[in-house]
């Protein structure tokens, strides 16, 4: 994209960085970037620029970075998982990792100085934090059980790298892509359950036959914003597994070309689509793609409820089995992954999963090797079987590192949990997902109680409050919840969510906490 000197003036804030420099052009500056240290950096490379490699500055710990990586389906060998955790480890007490809301890692307390050697590690095990920030397309998700499950329709493992390879030149970075309006979510399901939440992504390719032809139906504009929040809408296109990628490349293209930039609020695509209507759209798409496309089948295969995979389960292959492990609200220290790494190791085939629930999967157990993994210490942190409300709990980052938080959301979310369970008997999971602000990272329009947080005035004072959203549904006749509650102080919040569950989900008081 050519930007004139008129137009740069009116450009907002953003696009005015974008222009003067592309995002990537810090890759050739960062051994001088870690010589003079963070505090002298240049304010758009190290605040913005940074970020199309994946680091972020973190105004809440200044010098202390976050490291978003790059983990298509969410796939990571032990090899990778132990140089991740040798990474934080040396950060002591500043470094963790946490699992994020679309199946990847984000890794804490990273300081500038250590970056060349980092990517040199990244880069020696296959691992990139290319383009994972800002106006870029984020960590592509897939089923976290491809390939193991039985009951799959297709297993997505290959198509989800292929996209991710052609998005950032096989990790390499490619400005191709790194100038688009805003940044851009792709899912890819080849299973029955809806496990990525396709209604949230700017593109969905969800598994439906057309006759006895396996492809996927597309869906294009879900987003959440601060502003406004959309469920994608069907594109009225069919695609076999071998057009994903090329019809990928097409619709980033008619987006970078022509998506809105003015306003920062309203760049993301589906306010393209808004503009120019889903048929002007796709026609646009199709000339892009040089060809036409076939209209979408008339039923599409999610036809599940969404399953959590926690818990032990049977693989397609005879034989091997994969659990599925609780990691409260995604969060890991460096020795709970280099545990992870060596389970994986000693009683799969080094391999691990993580889920858009922040949760681990640890796959290919052997019959005889199960009972023996079960009896593994790391059960007792990482359980397989844990309580109702803590199984489906999912959370943001919040106030402890997100300077726009408004709340803090991890420890909290866990800590009310925890309490909610000790008054409580639920007979079935309830997913409650915290997120810090309006910008819904953690996902509360999909959750059955979505706690979004807010700032509240009570007695002449300003508290953390959380506004709540109900009617989420995921899987099957997925729908996104709505607000039904503003503004409760999360000093309140107990009793507030004590009574939905009581109402809402046939939660029981223990007779013991009974009035
Ligand atoms: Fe997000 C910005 C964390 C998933 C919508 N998100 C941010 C930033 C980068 C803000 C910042 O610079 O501090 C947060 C980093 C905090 C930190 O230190 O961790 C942040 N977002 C996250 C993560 C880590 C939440 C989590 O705890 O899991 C998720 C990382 C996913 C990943 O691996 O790439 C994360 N963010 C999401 C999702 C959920 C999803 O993708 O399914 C959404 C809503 C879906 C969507 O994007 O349509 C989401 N994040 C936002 C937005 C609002 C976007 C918009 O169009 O307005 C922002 C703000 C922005 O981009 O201006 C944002
Ligand atoms: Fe930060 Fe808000 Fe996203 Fe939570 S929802 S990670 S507080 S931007």
């Amino acid at each position: 994209m050519v930007v004139t000197a008129t137009e740069t003036a009116s450009l907002n804030k953003f696009e005015k960085i974008k222009s003067e420099k592309d995002g990537l052009a810090v890759k050739a500056q960062l051994e001088d970037f870690a010589k003079i240290g963070w505090e002298a950096m240049e304010e758009g490379d190290r605040d913005y620029r940074l970020k199309w490699l994946g680091i972020f500055f973190r105004p809440v710990t200044p010098g202390k970075f976050m490291l978003r990586l790059r983990l298509p389906h969410g796939i990571i060998s032990a090899v990778q998982m132990r140089v991740l955790a040798e990474i934080v480890q040396r950060y002591g007490s500043d470094g963790n990792a946490d699992i994020t809301t679309r199946q990847n890692l984000q890794l804490r307390g990273i300081r500038l100085e250590d970056i060349p050697e980092i990517f040199q590690k990244l880069k020696s095990v296959g691992l990139t934090s290319v383009q994972s920030g800002m106006d870029n397309v984020r960590n592509i998700t897939g089923s976290p059980v491809a390939g193991i499950d039985a009951e799959e329709l297709f297993d997505t493992r290959e198509l989800v790298q292929q996209v991710q390879d052609m998005i950032t030149n096989k990790g390499e970075g490619n400005p191709e892509f790194t100038n688009l309006p805003r940044k851009f979510n792709i899912a890819i399901a080849g299973c029955r359950d809806n496990s990525v939440h396709a209604e949230i992504n700017d593109i969905a390719f969800i598994p439906a036959f057309s006759g006895e032809t396996f492809g996927f139906n597309v869906l294009v504009g879900g987003f959440f914003s601060a502003k406004r929040c959309d469920a994608a809408i069907p594109l009225n296109a069919w695609v076999t597994p071998a057009e994903v990628v090329s019809l990928c490349r097409a619709i980033l293209e008619v987006f970078r070309d022509n998506g809105l930039r003015a306003n920062r609020q309203k760049a993301r695509l589906m306010w393209l689509i808004d503009e120019w209507g889903i048929n002007k759209f796709r026609s646009e798409v199709e000339k892009q793609l040089g060809k036409t496309l076939k209209s979408a089948a008339p039923k599409d295969e999610i036809i599940w409820e969404k399953r959590d995979r926690i818990g032990v389960y049977r693989q397609k292959q005879p034989g091997l089995n994969y659990v599925g492990l609780h990691i409260p609200v995604g969060r890991l220290f460096a020795q709970d992954m280099l545990e992870i790494a060596r389970i994986a190791e000693v009683y799969g085939k080094g391999e691990i999963r993580l889920t858009v629930e922040q949760n681990i999967i640890i796959p290919h157990i052997n019959d005889a090797c199960l009972a023996a993994f079960l009896t593994e210490p790391i059960n007792e942190k990482f359980a397989i079987d844990p309580t109702p409300l803590t199984r489906a709990l999912v959370s943001c980052t919040g106030a402890q590192f997100c300077n726009f938080a408004l709340i803090e959301t991890k420890n909290r979310a866990v800590e009310l949990i925890q309490e909610l369970e000790t008054e409580l008997t639920l007979s079935k999971p309830v997913r409650i997902h915290w997120t810090g602000c309006p910008n819904s990272c953690g996902q509360p329009q999909v959750a059955d109680i979505g706690l979004m947080g807010t700032k509240v005035r009570k007695n002449g004072q300003t508290l953390e409050g959380v506004d709540i959203y109900m009617g989420g549904k995921v899987g099957k006749d997925a729908r996104l919840g709505t607000c039904i509650r503003k503004s409760v102080p999360c000093e309140d919040l107990k009793p507030v969510l004590r009574e939905l569950l009581i109402k809402h989900f046939d939660a029981e008081i223990k007779p013991e906490f009974a009035k």
